[in-house]
């Protein structure tokens, strides 16, 4: 089954936006309904379907899309879209916890142990993990062999030395002033992996070969760097703003606060034009990605 995408002729505005629709609309068919009373199917929803960028599933589907230059999306990318983006919310879920960075505010709204207890928060977020597994483990139109790469690629990234090992950086080493190494180590951890597995999914569906891969891995380390970095600037905005999200991050050892704004930004113009360059390498500089560079670039930030 595939999912009609709007002409290449339009713009990638436009692109993007039909993605992320396919994306939520699928997302809402793959978590339990929220019967009254069942705090974690409603936990489960709220912490996945509230308003987000979807990068993470963006960028799979743009992959896919530059690898076999075809305007239909597949049911199995869509699908592990949706498993990465119940990933992501879950870490959200948790990251937003009293024992961790211990945040009021989640896209705008009360976060999920502030909306349904802690208890809920994590159970919510254990049961999103799994589903998105389960996900993977039974991708559309794949073999066995397939599937079981998929489910490989997802623990690795989540994992002891993935995401949880990033996590446990952040807590552990950012609330003290360190190198601009460590920070960057941490950032690689904690935020590339879903990044990176977002490429790999789409370039194992697209049967791609090894040299490709690894440069399309180059890009996406890179560009989950720039977004971190990206993602740091606009906290310190915020901060400076009453009723936004962050906040959570003030006092912690980041670039921003180790060099400072425009020295930051300097960083997230070098890891783009490592991206692209990346891109260019794996024959794809003039594609989806591409332009998701193009428009990252063209952020204010
Ligand atoms: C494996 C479930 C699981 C958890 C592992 C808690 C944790 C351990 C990891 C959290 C890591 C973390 C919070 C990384 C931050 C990454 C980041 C830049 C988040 C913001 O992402 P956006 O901007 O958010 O994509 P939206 O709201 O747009 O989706």
């Amino acid at each position: 089954m595939a999912i009609a995408l709007p002409d290449t002729q339009l713009d990638f505005e436009q692109t993007v936006s039909t993605l992320r629709a396919q994306v939520d609309e699928r997302l809402d068919q793959w978590l339990p309904l929220a019967p009254v009373q069942d705090a974690i199917a409603s936990a489960m929803r709220e912490g996945t379907l509230a308003h987000g960028k979807r990068i993470r599933p963006l960028l799979l589907l743009l992959t896919l899309k530059d690898l076999q230059r075809d305007t239909m999306v597949p049911r199995a990318g869509l699908d592990l879209a949706c498993a990465l983006e119940m990933v992501h919310a879950a870490s959200l879920i948790l990251d937003d916890m009293p024992c961790m960075d211990n945040a009021e505010l989640r896209r705008g709204r009360p976060t999920i142990h502030r909306q349904f207890g802690e208890d809920v928060a994590v159970l919510g977020s254990v049961a999103l993990l799994s589903q998105a597994f389960s996900i993977a483990a039974s991708t559309a139109g794949t073999d066995a062999s397939t599937g079981n790469q998929l489910v490989r690629l997802l623990s690795q990234a989540t994992g002891a030395q993935g995401l949880v090992r990033g996590q446990f950086h952040d807590l552990r080493e950012g609330q003290r002033a360190r190198p601009l190494e460590a920070i960057a180590h941490t950032n690689r951890l904690k935020t590339c992996p879903l990044f990176t597995c977002a490429v790999e999914f789409a370039a194992l569906l697209a049967d791609t070969d090894a040299s490709r891969m690894r440069h399309l891995k180059g890009f996406a380390t890179e560009l989950g760097l720039a977004f971190q970095l990206l993602d740091d600037l606009s906290d310190g905005l915020s901060t400076q703003q009453i009723g936004k999200d962050s906040g959570k991050d003030v006092g912690k050892s980041t670039v921003v606060a180790l060099l400072g704004p425009d020295a930051a930004r300097q960083h997230v113009e070098e890891h783009l034009a490592r991206a692209e360059q990346h891109l260019i390498d794996a024959g794809i500089g003039d594609g989806h990605l591409a332009q998701l560079l193009e428009y990252f670039c063209a952020r204010p930030y």
